[in-house]
């Protein structure tokens, strides 16, 4: 019996990191509320908080992953903009680079009004091939 030797080059695994996705809340939906209340998303995608009524911002809470408080004049810290609450429709777009949790409320309402982002980590498809 002959036994032939074969050679097994390295398996690469190769990360693909899936696409960013935005989200939306709606806010003062329904009332003083956030719609939906808890959002889950991947590590890096975006939130859009868009607020359809009342008057509110949105101001994360200390310990969340992402730092953020926004309103109809901009988020702080982000292009002069500010996030004092305020009324009308608005949009604010916020990027959640790091898996953990945001929570978060409004400065008007409290914490009659809140919410929470789950960020997890990026989902990471293995791909295994061998090269010879
Ligand atoms: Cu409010």
């Amino acid at each position: 019996m002959e036994f032939k030797k074969v050679l097994m080059g390295p398996a690469l695994l190769l990360p693909l990191a899936a696409g960013a996705a935005n989200h939306e809340v709606l806010v003062g939906q329904g009332g003083n509320a956030y719609v939906p209340a808890t959002l889950t998303i991947a590590a890096g995608d975006t939130v859009t908080f868009r607020q359809v009524g009342g008057f509110h911002n949105v101001a994360s809470q200390p310990g969340a992953v992402t730092a953020f408080r926004c309103g109809p004049n901009g988020c702080d810290g982000v292009g002069g903009g500010n996030g004092e609450p305020g009324g009308g429709t608005w949009q604010q777009t916020v990027t959640f680079p790091n898996a953990g949790t945001a929570n978060y409320l409004c400065d008007v309402h409290g914490q009659s009004m809140s919410g929470t982002i789950i960020v997890n980590p990026v989902p990471v498809t293995l791909q295994s091939f061998d090269v010879d």
